[in-house]
């Protein structure tokens, strides 16, 4: 009922892109797929044809560069059908990493003009569209393979990782099966609705069933990261007693003056957030308030803003004067030592040594920023798509209104769930929403975007 559902096979034209990064490199690879890609790179080469076999084979390829004619060597990986990434004939070229060279390749094999046969440049992600058209790239993959080309930080790219065995997917697995036996269940009550002393499962059993069934499914979801968490950029703040010196090392780590400095404690009144990139990853740096006893409205507002940065920040800095007492210990912080030009010689035990003023301190604290953000990165929450999320959200919607027909069931006195065509019903929603989760069901619609997400070539 919910099986895997392969595509038809379709007559696959051959497609050409450029799989290699842009730019300049060592090497660069073209890659052709379709049922004519050994035709269409024969026709191109000096030796007149490929040899269809699985195999590598060195070969001089005829390309036109600035009008003229020359031979391009290069090396070809030949995957003949089915054994290749997308289920066609596919050859991969290895040429120099030249893009104009890599470009001229793609001309040549594109050109229609030519009496053989051409291809056509793909579509992004078009050879990935084609495994799974094949069958050779089961959804939960292709979705990896999208995140793992899109993550930008390490946080996402270890999450798109962690979809290669997801409990969720695993949890909406069992909990098909579970759900397929109660409907057949459920199905055998309607086809034995004439004979009143039989009943195939309880009302009241058929409730506690279910309810069994969504609690497990929500235990899963509840240890999961959720996609959209990690597109989020993590917040950094800022915080500390008045005068610290936080703004003075917000404005030193965003390398100019975004926010007030002032000998005048109380001075930040409003959380101010600004882009900062350290390393190859980015984060919202946030300069807060100072922490105080609010005194009247103004600074009763200020510390909820305060407050609620600080819940939503992925990483608190506690800034205090060199010198001061230590704050109280908070694992989740970084401790920042700030103004260490006022006291050059005191090495604290813990906690980073900063200046504003002499911007002592400012590279180490960059990288401790970085190395706690991939710290909490590494966290074992497996990634929740936001697909699955929202089919989970709906299943579970679903499941709650089959068990609340057999809660009013048992209390009209009714021995099975009715009416058991609706109880049927729900259930049957419900095991749609859980085959997207567990990959045995793909909507056209999600199947377009996913690939859409990949670049060309891949
Ligand atoms: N010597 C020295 N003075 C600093 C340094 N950083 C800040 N100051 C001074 O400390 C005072 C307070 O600086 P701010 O950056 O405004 O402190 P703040 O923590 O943002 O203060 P509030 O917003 O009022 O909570 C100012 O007079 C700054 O010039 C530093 O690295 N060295
Ligand atoms: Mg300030």
């Amino acid at each position: 009922m919910h099986a895997a559902a392969p595509r038809p096979a379709e007559a696959a034209d051959a497609i050409v892109a450029i799989s290699s990064p842009p730019g300049r490199s060592l090497r660069g690879l073209v890659r052709i797929s379709g049922d004519d890609a050994f035709a269409v790179l024969g026709a191109r080469l000096a030796g007149g044809s490929i040899e269809r076999a699985r195999s590598i084979q060195f070969v001089r390829l005829t390309i036109e560069v600035a009008g003229n004619r020359c031979q391009c060597p290069a090396t070809a990986l030949v995957m003949p059908a089915p054994r290749s990434f997308t289920g066609s004939d596919t050859v991969e070229l290895l040429l120099p990493g030249n893009p104009h060279l890599l470009a001229a390749v793609v001309d040549a094999l594109t050109d229609s003009r030519a009496p053989a046969p051409s291809a056509r440049r793909a579509n992004p992600g078009e050879f990935s569209a084609r495994a799974f058209a094949a069958g050779r790239l089961p959804i939960a993959d292709a979705e990896r393979i999208a995140l793992t080309i899109a993550a930008e930080s390490r946080a996402q790219f270890a999450a798109a990782q962690s979809l290669r065995a997801s409990p969720v997917q695993a949890a909406a697995d069992a909990a098909t099966r579970r759900v397929t036996a109660l409907l057949a269940l459920v199905e055998a009550g309607i086809d034995f609705s004439d004979q009143e002393d039989v009943v195939a499962i309880e009302a009241a059993e058929l409730a506690a069933r279910i309810r069994d069934i969504t609690a497990h499914i929500d235990g899963i979801v509840r240890r999961t990261t959720p996609e959209e968490s990690l597109r989020a950029l993590p917040l950094v703040v800022l915080h500390g007693p008045p005068n610290a010196g936080k703004s003075s090392l917000f404005n030193a780590l965003l390398g100019r003056t975004r926010t007030v400095e002032s000998a005048v404690p109380g001075s930040t009144r409003d959380a101010i957030v600004e882009p900062l990139s350290i390393g190859s990853a980015e984060v919202l740096l946030c300069d807060l308030p100072g922490i105080e006893d609010p005194q009247n409205a103004l600074a009763a507002h200020m510390q909820l803003a305060r407050r609620s940065a600080l819940d939503r920040a992925r990483l608190a800095l506690h800034c205090a004067p060199i010198g001061s007492a230590p704050p109280s210990a908070d694992t989740t912080a970084l401790l920042v030592w700030t103004k260490s030009d006022t006291s050059p010689t005191l090495i604290p035990t813990s906690g980073i040594r900063t200046s504003a003023h002499t911007r002592e301190g400012l590279d180490t604290l960059r990288a401790a920023i970085a190395d706690h953000l991939d710290s909490a990165a590494s966290s074992d929450e497996p990634l929740l798509l936001e697909r699955h999320r929202r089919a989970i959200a709906s299943a579970q919607s679903h499941l709650r209104s089959a068990a609340e027909l057999a809660d009013a069931s048992v209390a009209r006195g009714s021995r099975s769930a009715d009416p058991a065509e609706v109880v049927a019903l729900e259930l049957r929603s419900a095991l749609d929403e859980l085959g997207i989760v567990a990959g045995h069901r793909t909507p056209d619609d999600v199947l377009g975007e996913l690939f859409a997400r990949f670049c060309i070539g891949k």
